[in-house]
């Protein structure tokens, strides 16, 4: 009988993963305030949360764009005529990509790239965009790496899509620096269409992140679920609250998980041993808020140039149209 050789290299990617998840851990945990990664919300249950959270009556952000999408699609087409790829950094189900794809006169001809971590997402995403005529390109990468395997294409003129007010979910020197980014996988004229929650009441904002059905709280103490599962840890869940905070000198809202006693928890694949003071927190996430000039400023400073705007002022969200300079 032969043996499969024994090849001592070449971790897997679920791997490789696993390594960056314990390596992040130990570092964000160590920091002070302590933190954890909102990247990391999204395992199965994490993101079937989040599909609960955008049909919560008190988020807003996913009917707001996808009302303006219904209300704008064509227009928005229009403005970037002879498109041959559309490009979504992280589609959820896709279902807003194929809004787009639905108001295009023909779609033969047209290229879809979905770019996600998440194998899952793009399984989802594929089966919706695949109701459609048109050719669907999977990469099961970060957007970083899925924008650097796309600028290496010939083709004609490219739209990207950044839905969801994910750039929100960024501090404003790693937006600024990632629309770069973006921006320097694009050719002139290229065009991105970017979504974005805007400033609104206090009030709003914090029933939105801390909703009286207690979802927001739930995808929030998931996180430390997937750390006791994934890494071998000990946190008592039950010993974790959820907490939603305005910041208005940095407009953003913050997630926290506020621990409700003195207490220590062992992460064995972080090699980490904690101890949490009673009332200490880990910053989870942070949602910052703009003004929707605002986004137009910091699109022209990644070197981008205004097409459109739409806002729905009833929900406070906009979508930003701009061209690569
Ligand atoms: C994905 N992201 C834009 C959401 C947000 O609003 O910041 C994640 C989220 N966090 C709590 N609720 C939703």
């Amino acid at each position: 009988m032969s043996m499969r050789p024994f090849v001592a290299s070449g971790a897997s990617a679920a791997d490789l993963e696993r390594k960056a998840f314990a390596d992040d851990v130990a570092y964000y945990l160590r920091l002070d305030p302590k933190q954890l990664p909102s990247r990391y919300f999204y395992d199965p249950l994490g993101s079937a949360l989040f599909e609960a959270i955008c049909q919560l009556p008190w988020y807003s952000i996913t009917r707001a764009e996808r009302r303006l999408l219904a209300a704008h699609a064509a227009e928005i087409l229009q403005r970037v005529p002879s498109l041959s790829t559309m490009v979504e950094l992280g589609p959820g189900s896709g279902e807003k990509l194929s809004m787009l794809v639905a108001a295009a006169p023909s779609t033969a001809s047209l290229t879809v790239h979905l770019v996600d971590v998440s194998a899952a997402a793009l399984d989802l995403a594929t089966r919706t965009l695949n109701a459609y005529d048109l050719k669907v390109e999977r990469h099961q990468a970060s957007y970083e790496a899925g924008l650097e395997a796309l600028s290496r294409r010939h083709d004609r003129r490219t739209l990207v899509l950044f839905l969801g007010s994910n750039v929100g979910n960024f501090d404003p020197p790693g937006a600024a620096e990632f629309l770069r980014t973006i921006r320097r996988a694009l050719r002139p004229d290229d065009a991105l269409l970017i979504g974005a929650d805007l400033l609104k009441s206090e009030r709003d904002l914090l029933l939105a992140y801390d909703d009286p059905l207690g979802v927001t709280a739930a995808f929030n103490r998931n996180l430390l679920v997937r750390v006791n599962r994934e890494l071998d840890a000990d946190f008592d869940i039950d010993a974790f609250e959820h907490r939603a905070i305005w910041n208005s000198v940095e407009s953003r809202v913050e997630m926290h998980l506020v621990s409700t006693r003195r207490q220590r928890v062992r992460i064995a694949g972080s090699r980490l041993d904690l101890t949490l003071e009673d009332g200490e927190t880990i910053w989870t996430e942070s949602s910052y808020k703009y003004r929707a000039e605002e986004i137009v400023a910091i699109l022209g400073r990644a070197g981008f140039r205004e097409i459109d705007q739409w806002v729905d002022a009833s929900d406070g969200f906009a979508l930003t149209l701009v061209a690569a300079a």
